[in-house]
């Protein structure tokens, strides 16, 4: 059977309904360590329109980290943690190549309704000083000892001002991002400051290498021996007429252009994809050994195979056996340098290992899941039809009910589903309803947050509960979709009498719960307590603060909460 994994509007960015990731809960917060949760490792690649004037370049790279939390409320951003920018400075301009470093990590930056796509790097450019105003000297204490720098402020708008400490002629030292209180969109931003704080700085080397990678029967011209920091790049892609060139790819396999011409401006050293429109070049059953010389006809001097859904990555001098199920990306190196990338679709199934801690006990499962029914998974729906479905929201439902009515996905529900309450039932000896639900609910907390838009390349995307199993994670619809899945077959398992909600809110979704006992937790207009499926730390009732008047009163915001009861 042959499906399209990556249709070429794959990765056209939507924007709609977004979640925002719950943090921990505030009352574990002191006994776990802050975790990089919200940070996530971006190798950003940012093409700057500039005019490629590279005159009297001076090159320097800028490192910083970054302190500053900030969450203020459904309508403005959410941040935390650490996080290294780097840019790349032009002196001679006073400009900056806003170049994200690869291996930066990019902070979880959601300006919700008003998302950036590229976050951050762009997001303090240094100015140029000269228009900035200068209000006076100050000695601040930096990574190479003291410095007396001079002070310039930047007024951003009205609720935005930026100070720069600069010494040395170019270098920011320090960088004070302050937003006042004020509105952004209907929510209210809270006083901020972030600062940005020099963590060295360092010559570059103004020279580039532009690694570019063919697909199968893809040839690319216009690449060059070398390259200066501010050179233009034109590349032409074409195929040999049986390969189609589908587009270019960073070196993150991002989605850059489908045109077969493409010009940039080089930054920094850059490996571009060119890719051939099939989805896969080859098959293979799991468990073959496979000669990859003889099957792709090619002689490199070794191939590094990566698994495109997973985490697995090896080298291999030709002969290889693919162990697991999945889609494949294998790069041929010629001279350590990366030249042809093939793809191979291997029939059979992969493992999944969930592992968690409740109430004092470490529970481990494993999913063993058909990488063809995963496939049939991600095709059931297009990424339009992954959008939320309002008004009626008939078919954000099926997500939930396909899940344990369709013949492919069914039995992994039943079997989790069986495997759940088998747990439940040997540490409890028996199974009682809001303590099963609440277990339940600990299941799908643990399950990795993937932000939509990073993992999927579109702003809003709902998964069937067989695909955040296989991906091993998904955002607050997804694993929603999964415990109402769960908590469905489990109902029907168990002979019980609760039901069950979707629930969505400006910016978050979650899963609501009628019990058929009452409970103490405060409950909505329509009957349902809160499930908050995407953070540890919240007992089945708990309601985060941040959406809690969202979810008490559905009049509070313009777009009401709306209760998707699964029945
Ligand atoms: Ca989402
Ligand atoms: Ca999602």
């Amino acid at each position: 059977m042959l499906v399209l994994l990556f249709p070429p509007s794959f990765f056209i960015i939507r924007r709609q309904f977004q979640c925002v990731p719950m943090s921990l809960n505030p009352k574990i917060i002191a006994v776990i360590a802050i975790a990089a949760v919200a940070c996530i490792a971006v190798a950003a690649f940012v093409f700057m329109n500039q005019s490629g004037n590279n005159d009297g370049l001076e090159g320097n790279w800028v490192e910083y980290s970054v302190n500053g939390e900030k969450d203020a409320g459904m309508e403005s951003y959410t941040s935390s943690g650490e996080v290294r920018i780097s840019y790349l400075y032009h002196s001679e301009k006073q400009k900056v190549y806003s170049a994200g470093e690869s291996g930066s990590i990019i902070i979880n930056y959601t300006e919700l309704q008003k998302r950036i796509p590229v976050p951050i790097v762009r997001f303090i450019e240094m100015p140029d000083l000269d228009s900035m105003e200068k209000t006076g000297k100050e000695t601040i204490s930096t990574t190479v000892g003291d410095k007396e720098c001079d002070v310039y402020k930047q007024t951003v708008s009205p609720e935005e001002t930026r100070t720069y400490w600069v010494a040395d002629g170019w270098v920011p030292y320090k960088i004070a991002k302050h937003i006042a209180k004020g509105d952004v969109q209907s929510g209210s931003v809270e006083d901020t400051v972030y600062l940005y704080k020099n963590k060295g700085h360092t010559e570059v080397d103004v020279n580039c290498d532009l690694v570019v990678v063919e697909g199968n029967g893809i040839t690319v011209s216009g690449n060059k021996e070398s390259y200066k920091v501010g050179d233009m790049v034109k590349l032409t892609a074409e195929g040999d007429g049986k390969a189609v060139f589908s587009g270019w790819y960073d070196e993150d396999m991002k989605f850059i252009s489908s045109d077969s011409t493409l010009e940039f401006e080089i930054t920094r050293d850059t490996k571009i994809y060119a890719r051939n429109y099939s989805i896969w070049d080859k098959t293979a059953n799991s468990g073959d050994e496979i000669d990859l010389k003889d099957t792709f006809n090619v002689h490199p001097d070794y191939f590094y195979i990566e698994d495109f859904y997973g985490k697995s990555a090896e080298r291999s001098e030709g002969k290889h056996t693919f162990t697991s199920g999945g889609l494949y990306v294998i790069t041929a190196y010629v001279d350590d340098t990366p030249t042809k990338i093939y793809w191979m679709y291997v029939f059979g199934s992969t493992n999944r290992v969930f592992e968690w801690n409740y109430d004092g006990n470490h529970y481990k499962i494993t999913a063993s899941i058909n990488f063809d029914d995963y496939q049939y998974a991600k095709n059931y729906y297009t990424p339009e039809e992954r959008q939320c479905d309002r008004p009626d929201h008939v078919r954000d439902k099926t997500f939930v009910t396909l899940s344990y009515t369709d013949e492919r996905m069914k039995p992994y529900m039943d079997k989790l589903a069986d495997t759940l309450i088998d747990l439940y039932e040997k540490a409890y000896g028996s199974v009682d309803e809001y303590g099963f639900l609440d277990f339940l609910l600990s299941f799908t907390q643990n399950i990795e947050y993937e932000e939509d838009e990073k993992y999927t390349g579109y702003v809003e995307y709902w998964k069937f509960p067989l695909e955040t199993l296989f991906d091993q994670g998904g955002d607050c619809e997804d694993t929603s979709i999964l415990f109402l899945a769960l908590a469905h077959v489990c109902k029907e398992k168990l002979g019980m009498d609760y039901r069950m909600a979707l629930m969505i809110m400006p910016t978050h979704a979650s899963a609501g719960v009628m019990l058929s006992t009452s409970t103490e937790y405060e409950a909505n207009p329509d009957g349902f307590i809160f499930g908050e499926t995407t953070a540890t730390g919240y007992d089945l009732g708990d309601i985060p603060d941040k959406v809690e008047d969202y979810f008490l009163d559905a009049q509070y915001y313009p777009s009401p909460t709306t209760t998707v009861e699964i029945v």
